[in-house]
């Protein structure tokens, strides 16, 4: 593959190539570029004696490192991005004049940051939590930041209270704890006493928490933004990013595991698929809604709370981002982005939600601290692709070196440049939305039902999902200490569903709800994650093999899964190779040591004629971890024994063959395809 297809040479690339540096095969230098004849041992008076201050090389390698670490995200701190392109279908020029939304041949490089966001930097990565999912179109009229997550609303409506919200799920400050998880009692004591998080929580609780992969979750700008055409027109606008793999998660037991296995598993994920190829594809969707149709629905468009519902407004495919490229390094480019919700480009404006103005002003301010200054638009992954001149100067670490006397507006002496655009010339001019008001500290009454959508989405969900759900807020509210916490939750949640509350006020012990109860019945299919796309495609099969496997079926096999995109990695007790019939030989990828079965999607029990007891064990932990979670299995000669329950054999995705290796090898692959086979849940 050459290099043009990893997303090597476009305009981004290009310009970061200019800051790229390679220390292989050079001279070691100080940073003032002498060169050093010693990096062991420090300059001492004698042998013995005490390193002495001019050692300047010491000196300048200490300090370095004493502050190479910046403050990380306030929230969002564990993140991994990728480098990509993003291409419209056809012309948005009805809608908005955005130039990078206009002419399906261009390709506008991107930069897209996902992560978890209530950990900190080295957390756990399959923590119960939201998603962030940001992205930066570096297009030719400016970055346009598309900054949302992978839940479609939010926890609250006003910004102002954005601190205590953090302050609620963070871990506690008089002993920090827990980290990465909101089972705590002050987050809990948070939602309770803060019910326009009802929504939000629902989908927090469900298994849209625990996304499978970056590469398989929605994403959502979730505030109404504006697009405006060349005309002045302008339309209310929702974003989605729809996963061309389909929208798929883990379940919680496995998530857990994950975390301890592999804290490293979503970023594994991405970089992985990346590298052999598979690259990561997001379509772009638009919800629109006309301006005067602001008023059509049961729900205020402004509020951050509340979807719209794709069968009401349906979502509009309009073009599709390819991840193609991972980064050169991970603190240039991945830990110094700086996203913001306000850097947008002509054609894309704000609304009046609370949530987003009060957005608009946090982001500059924690970049401020967190990269130490406002230069940081100058740093290579945060500049723009197109030229840009202000009157902008100095500030802590300014590398752009502005020539001449003139740095103000206006002046005769430099031709009154550099000289703002018109409208036509491309000058962004925000919306002229008329606004009058008096300033007011409330809420508008339009804002204040905060359970119809979150029973919307309850009545929405399939069986299985509600299960998930129940047993999210059983897991949650079980670790929360405090009765009379559990018990107002409970009562909360009453609203959203009497049978979800009764539900887990039996597993948690507290009193069932009195009252409760709610009236809507309508469903909204899209939301249910039974109706998403599947597909075997870049699904992760253990293969569990020992000597002596039989290898013209084996090979056969994993051939025929390949066609489909499955790949398939073999485990057995040992590194090396293993030894099969017909001259049959496989690298081993992993032993039971260093893989285990919750890092896999399925299973493919195979065995081998020279099978130690301690083997079987192994082979029938991870058969049962996968069965357990639900997991396609197939099972072929002597791994049919590790499916050691009477009933495995004859449950639903258990597959097993002996006779003919192509049917085996389409039933196990269809099966692959269909993920996981909830009918085996117990409940
Ligand atoms: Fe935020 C980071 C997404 C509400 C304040 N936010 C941050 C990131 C994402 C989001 C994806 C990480 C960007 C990256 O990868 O660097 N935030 C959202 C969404 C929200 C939201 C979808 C609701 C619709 N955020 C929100 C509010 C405030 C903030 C209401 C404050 C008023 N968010 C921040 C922040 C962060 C941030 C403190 C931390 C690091 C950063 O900005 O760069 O400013």
């Amino acid at each position: 593959m050459g290099d043009d297809h990893k997303g090597r040479n476009n305009k981004k690339d290009k310009q970061l190539e200019q800051f790229r540096t390679d220390d292989r095969d050079k001279k070691m230098t100080t940073d003032q570029g002498v060169k050093v004849s010693e990096d062991e041992f420090s300059l001492k008076a004698g042998e013995r004696g005490p390193t002495l201050m001019e050692d300047f090389h010491f000196r300048e390698k200490m300090t370095h490192f004493d502050h190479e670490r910046i403050p990380e995200r306030a929230v969002h701190a564990r993140g991994f991005a990728a480098h990509g392109e993003f291409q419209v279908y056809e012309s948005m020029k009805e809608y908005t004049k955005a130039g990078f939304l206009q002419d399906p041949s261009v390709k506008t490089p991107v930069f897209v940051r996902f992560s978890t966001v209530a950990g900190s930097k080295g957390s756990a990565e399959t923590a119960r939590d939201a998603r962030g999912f940001a992205t930066k179109f570096y297009t030719e009229e400016g970055n346009y930041d598309l900054v949302g997550n992978n839940i479609p609303v939010f926890f609250i409506q006003d910004a102002i209270k954005f601190p205590d919200l953090v302050h609620s799920f963070k871990p506690e400050p008089h002993n920090g704890m827990p980290q990465a998880a909101t089972a705590h009692d002050t987050f809990w004591d948070f939602v309770a006493n803060n019910q326009e998080a009802a929504h939000m929580v629902m989908w927090t609780m469900s298994d849209r928490a625990l996304p499978r992969s970056f590469r398989m979750m929605e994403g959502f700008g979730v505030h109404t933004f504006r697009f405006v055409n060349d005309k002045g027109e302008a339309h209310f606008v929702k974003f989605h990013w729809k996963p061309v793999l389909g929208t798929h998660s883990l379940v919680w037991d496995e998530a857990q595991k994950i975390g301890g296995k592999d804290p490293d598993f979503h970023r594994g994920d991405l970089y992985g698929s990346i590298e052999a190829g598979n690259y990561p594809e997001f379509e772009l969707g638009v919800q629109i809604i006309k301006e005067e149709d602001e008023f059509k629905f049961d729900f205020d468009i402004l509020d951050a709370t509340k979807l719209w519902p794709e069968e009401d407004v349906p979502v509009k495919i309009i073009g599709k981002m390819t991840l193609n490229r991972n980064v050169d390094n991970v603190f240039a480019e991945t830990e110094q982005v700086a996203f913001h919700p306000g850097n947008v480009v002509p054609g894309i404006d704000f609304s009046n939600d609370p949530l987003l103005q009060g957005r608009l002003f946090s982001y500059t301010d924690t970049q401020l601290i967190r990269l130490g200054g406002p230069n940081f638009h100058e740093l290579p992954i945060n500049r723009p692709v197109c030229p840009y001149h202000n009157n902008q100067r100095d500030g802590y670490n300014r590398m752009t070196i502005n020539k001449g006397p003139v740095s103000y507006h206006n002046n005769s002496l430099a031709n009154n440049t550099p000289a703002t655009s018109t409208e036509e010339e491309g000058g962004y001019v925000h919306y002229q939305e008329k606004v009058e008001g008096r300033k007011v500290r409330s809420r508008s009454e339009s804002f204040k039902d905060h359970f119809s959508q979150a029973a919307l989405f309850w009545n929405s969900m399939s069986e299985t999902e509600k299960e998930h759900i129940i047993s999210g807020f059983s897991f949650e509210l079980g670790k929360v200490g405090s009765k009379s916490v559990q018990q107002q939750n409970v009562d909360m949640f009453a609203n959203v569903s009497l049978d979800l509350a009764k539900a887990i006020a039996d597993n948690i012990g507290v009193n069932p709800p009195e009252g409760g109860g709610s009236d809507v019945t309508k469903t909204s299919p899209a939301l249910s994650q039974e109706n998403t796309k599947k597909t075997p495609s870049t699904r992760k099969v253990a293969v569990l093999v020992s000597e002596g496997f039989d290898g013209s079926e084996v090979s056969s096999v994993l051939a025929a899964l390949k066609v489909e995109g499955v790949i398939p990695e073999i485990v057995s007790n040992k590194l090396g190779t293993v030894k099969g019939s017909d001259n049959a030989e496989f690298n081993v990828d992993h032993t039971f040591l260093t893989a285990d079965s919750v890092l896999f999607d399925a299973v493919y029990a195979v065995g081998g004629n020279d099978v130690s007891q301690k083997f079987h064990q192994d082979a029938m932990y991870f058969v049962d971890e996968a069965f357990k979670h639900f997991k396609p299995i197939g099972a072929t000669h002597e791994g049919k024994k590790w499916l050691k329950k009477a009933d495995l054999e004859k449950s639903s995705g258990v597959i097993l063959g002996d006779d003919d290796s192509s049917e085996f090898a389409r039933n196990f692959s269809e099966a692959i395809g269909a993920h996981r086979f909830w009918d085996r849940q117990i409940v």
